[in-house]
């Protein structure tokens, strides 16, 4: 890297830290892992990541004897920037891990967001407000070396925070506030030496990553000269300092680009696309396995052209094991490197065995896999379904070693997403049968005026008796973070999303729901979420049949007065 300084990244097994390690290298500059005590005598700067839960996070600090040489690591004036739980854990304790003492550097606890109206986790793009504090005798604020800029949006994904109480008792260390809906909340803190996040600056695009220069670069977290004093501070008078009703909400909409994969039958890894799930061309074309570009190279399109989030799903896994399809591997290595907003990668996360040898993966192995290699979230489809048939067999009882289960349990909730793969079934009325019905506007083939939709596996190829209510409602119960909320028979088909759908799932649980299925226009995005307030708006073919480009559906969604993160 360009400085002596030597650079560590403290990592006790927590979820992605490549999008980290590329963050920073983009920047020019090396990063090690601290992998023993003695390596925080060898730090200059130390960035600790922290993904997932807040009792997993200790615990495994703790097993790897890293508390006590952290809390003299920071005692010793030498900068740290922690990030996500690497920033809760520095306060005394959190909502999510009662019998469990944080490090106590900072005065407070960590709070779960309440679910009465608004979808928790957070999942998305959300602003900073900087808590004016004090300006220092010679009029140079610190803030000159923090690239907070306002209007700028960051990546959040929790259901834990720090409430923002506009009290003093903060004032030390509270450095930007946030609002999400009804709640204010601490978004970083800065005092002296250490800086922390709450939000994920790997994950913030060019905002984050100028953020991540910052911390390495900033005089203010210089090590040489010891920890440099910051400028004498006024304190403001505490009457002066922020109130939480003045902390605006900037929550937007996420606009995500989704990338179906699957080897072609020459057996290169294409993004293709189905037309109500059928992604092969007519026989008159061929039969071919359409073909729309190749997976890393649009999603980097994507990226730059301001995508919130890109999802890769590997249509074919439920025939083979993904390790076969090492390449999904290869993809997520490969577009982590340059794309620095969350990837989620969907398809055969669940409980495999190896045909050939016997070898059994666990699905926390699977994902854990996916997560090392750069994805921030695993979406799990067919395998939800089979959990979601158990907890009603079971009599609502979480089976307690589910994919969805083992993956939260590690890394959190708001790292597991439920692909949904609903299909209509209409019947002439609600009685008919016992699932949930909607009475549609779109009457049946037989003019039907009800419909329920049923919950299919293996990409849509077997229908259960399961209908997307009990689906969702198990899977949130179970303990999922987001529901990727496709359509069968809206997928492909421009026609615009299913309302009726996305409204009775909106209804139905308190996690963020992603539309899914159908775009064709940018007014279809506005409709979605006007009419079921959905957190988040996802498309695929209208993006790489390049019909509509992203911009547009975000200006689209501006004129609508829709907050959006500003395209890059
Ligand atoms: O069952 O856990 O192995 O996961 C398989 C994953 O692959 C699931 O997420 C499932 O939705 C997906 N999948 C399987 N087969 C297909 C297929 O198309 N034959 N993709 C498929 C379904 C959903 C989105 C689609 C949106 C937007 N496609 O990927 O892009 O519906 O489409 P549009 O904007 O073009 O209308 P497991």
């Amino acid at each position: 890297g360009r400085s002596t300084q030597r650079l560590f990244l403290l990592d006790y097994g927590a979820g992605n830290v490549r999008s980290l390690l590329n963050a920073v290298h983009s920047l020019g500059y090396e990063i090690e892992f601290i992998t023993k005590e003695s390596d925080f005598d060898l730090a200059d700067k130390i960035i600790f990541p922290g993904v997932g839960a807040f009792g997993y996070a200790i615990e495994a600090m703790k097993s790897k004897g890293f508390c006590e040489p952290l809390k003299n690591y920071i005692a010793s004036g030498r900068p740290l920037m922690g990030i996500c739980v690497g920033m809760q854990v520095l306060f005394e304790g959190s909502d999510e891990a009662p019998d469990v003492s944080g490090l106590g550097i900072i005065p407070g606890r960590v709070r779960k967001f309440k679910d009465t109206n608004k979808a928790v986790p957070q999942i998305g793009w959300n602003s900073v407000s900087k808590i004016p504090q004090y300006t220092s005798a010679n009029g140079l604020t610190e803030d000159r070396h923090l690239s907070f800029s306002d209007g700028q949006r960051f990546y959040f994904v929790h259901s834990y925070a720090v409430p923002f109480t506009g009290n003093p008792e903060l004032s030390d260390w509270a450095y930007t506030s946030t609002r999400y809906r009804d709640e204010a909340f601490v978004s970083s803190i800065w005092k002296g030496n250490v800086f922390a996040t709450q939000f994920h600056p790997e994950k913030s695009g060019k905002a984050g990553v100028e953020l991540l220069r910052s911390f390495i670069e900033s005089p203010f977290f210089s090590s040489e000269q010891g920890n440099l004093e910051l400028p004498a501070k006024q304190k403001l008078q505490p009457s002066s300092f922020l109130q939480p009703d003045q902390i605006p909400d900037g929550f937007t909409v996420r606009v995500i680009a989704c990338l179906d994969v699957r080897a072609n039958d020459q057996g290169d890894l294409v993004v293709t696309k189905g037309d109500q799930y059928d992604v092969r061309e007519s026989a008159e074309d061929g039969g071919n396995v359409r073909n729309l570009g190749k997976p890393v190279e649009l999603a980097e399109r994507y990226y730059k052209e301001g995508a919130d989030e890109i999802a890769f799903l590997n249509i074919t896994s439920f025939r083979d094991i993904p390790f076969k399809d090492t390449p999904m591997l290869e993809v997520l290595k490969q577009a982590s490197r340059t794309i620095f907003v969350p990837l989620t990668i969907g398809g055969g996360v669940r409980d495999i065995t190896d045909p050939t040898t016997g070898e059994k993966w666990l699905a926390k192995r699977v994902a854990g896999e996916y997560f090392r290699s750069g994805a921030d979230k695993v979406s799990i489809g067919s395998d939800a379904v089979y959990a979601a048939e158990e907890y009603w067999k079971n009599n609502k009882q979480c089976a307690g070693n589910t994919s969805i289960e083992q993956i939260a349990e590690s890394y959190g909730a708001q790292a597991v997403v439920i692909s949904v793969d609903p299909r209509r079934v209409y019947v002439q009325s609600p009685e008919q049968t016992a699932h949930s019905t909607v009475k549609t506007k779109f009457p049946g083939p037989n003019g039907e005026q009800y419909c329920w939709y049923q919950c299919t596996v293996k990409g849509g190829r077997e229908g259960r008796d399961l209908d997307v209510i009990q689906l969702v409602t198990a899977c949130q119960a179970i303990g999922a973070g987001e529901i990727l909320l496709n359509c069968m028979d809206k997928d492909g088909t421009n026609s615009g999303y299913d309302h009726e759908l996305i409204g009775s799932v909106k209804k139905a649980v308190q996690i963020p729901v992603i539309a899914s299925s159908g775009a064709g226009c940018p007014a279809h995005f506005s409709d979605v979420v006007e009419e079921c307030g959905a957190e988040a708006v996802l498309a695929a073919g209208i993006f790489h049949r390049r019909e509509v480009p992203i911009a547009d559906v975000k200006g689209h969604l501006t004129q609508k007065e829709i907050p959006v993160r500003p395209s890059p």
